[in-house]
């Protein structure tokens, strides 16, 4: 039989991971805390600081957003950002110790006028000594081209739900349209950065399917960034019921033992989770954070806060990992 704390699997089904999240919740955070000793240093942590580079105004409808042009949500439209401001946010990101700069835009696509423009972004951030990452929507696979080559180390983009919930929350563009865009960035040999968000009103099952569709992709992602929906007024999902904490954690102990090589962001929502659910989330296999007072529009965390936490906790911040991620993919 195969042992699930070993192998890089492409093939889960729905039942054995309903298994899993079944588990009594000391046998699954037992596991994922085995898988992730396996492959990781338990107690280090990765750091990336978010950048907003164009903020609102965006024509899609992804119902959670409050960067969507369609719900007032009282955000400011602003151009995209002088690059001068992206080097002052990044050297200051470097100062506070975080070892990855991830810069967001709200398009549903970059142009290719805009692409030349974060691309001079990517290099003045990679000069730095910064490892780079950006999340600019769709991508086509000469935009990829063009990224890799200007030194590009991630590209964030989510599969946000499961494919049976996702026509729920977002209908301007589909789930393949996605998949398409990650084939684009893999096939660049680009790093993927790539999650969903939980908290949405998904069923169990949906949860269980968005981690089916992240495993099942030809590459484990390399980083899986897991967020719970931060609840903005006036957004369609604002008053969700509220996802229970040990369901996240679970969610989180399931995602290591999926992708046991792959990085587990512990991602938006933090600003209200515990001490304790964050604890939690790292003893299940979460090993990097998005770190500085805000994430892209909404708060996060101030610095002094999380460096306090993961002083209690004996945490490391660092952004090594044992093994170089693209060398981890096994097809
Ligand atoms: N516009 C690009 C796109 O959607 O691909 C890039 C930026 S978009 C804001 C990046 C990701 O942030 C989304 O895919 C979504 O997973 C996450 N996100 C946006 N709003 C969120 C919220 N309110 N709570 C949790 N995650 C959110
Ligand atoms: C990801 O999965 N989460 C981050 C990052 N990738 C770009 C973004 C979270 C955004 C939360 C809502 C906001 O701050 O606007
Ligand atoms: Fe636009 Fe991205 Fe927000 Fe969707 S998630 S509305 S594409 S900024």
């Amino acid at each position: 039989m195969t042992d699930p704390t070993q192998s890089i699997r492409h093939d889960w089904t729905l039942p054995e991971i309903k298994a899993l999240f079944d588990l009594p919740f000391n046998d699954l955070v037992f596991q994922s805390q085995t898988t992730h000793r396996q492959n990781f240093d338990p107690n280090a942590v990765q750091i990336s600081s978010l950048l907003s580079i164009k903020t609102g105004a965006c024509p899609e409808d992804c119902s959670y957003c409050p960067q969507s042009a369609r719900y007032d949500t009282g955000l400011e439209r602003e151009r995209l950002m002088p690059l001068e401001e992206v080097k002052q946010a990044a050297l200051n990101a470097k100062k506070n110790g975080a070892s990855r700069f991830c810069m967001g835009a709200a398009w549903r696509n970059p142009t290719d006028k805009n692409l030349d423009k974060v691309i001079e972004m990517i290099s003045t951030v990679k000069d730095m000594g910064l490892e780079t990452c950006v999340t600019l929507g769709m991508l086509t696979q000469p935009q990829s081209k063009k990224l890799k080559a200007a030194g590009l180390d991630y590209y964030n983009h989510n599969l946000d739900t499961s494919p049976e919930y996702y026509k729920d929350i977002i209908t301007t563009r589909n789930y393949q349209d996605r998949l398409d865009t990650l084939e684009n960035v893999r096939s660049e040999k680009i790093n993927v950065c790539c999650g969903g968000i939980v908290g949405m009103g998904e069923t169990d099952k949906d949860r269980s399917a968005l981690l089916q569709q992240l495993a099942n992709l030809p590459e484990h992602p390399q980083s899986v960034p897991i967020n719970l929906l931060v609840q903005v007024e006036n957004t369609p999902l604002y008053g969700t019921e509220k996802l229970d904490p040990i369901e996240f954690v679970r969610t989180i102990a399931v995602a290591r033992i999926m992708m046991p090589k792959s990085a587990v962001r512990l991602s938006a929502g933090r600003n209200d989770m515990s001490d304790e659910m964050q604890a939690l989330c790292f003893v299940a296999g979460a090993n990097s954070i998005f770190y500085g007072d805000t994430l892209l529009t909404t708060p996060n965390p101030d610095e002094n806060k999380d460096l306090e936490l993961f002083e209690k906790l004996g945490i490391n911040v660092s952004g090594r990992l044992i093994e170089d991620p693209l060398d981890t993919a096994v097809a």
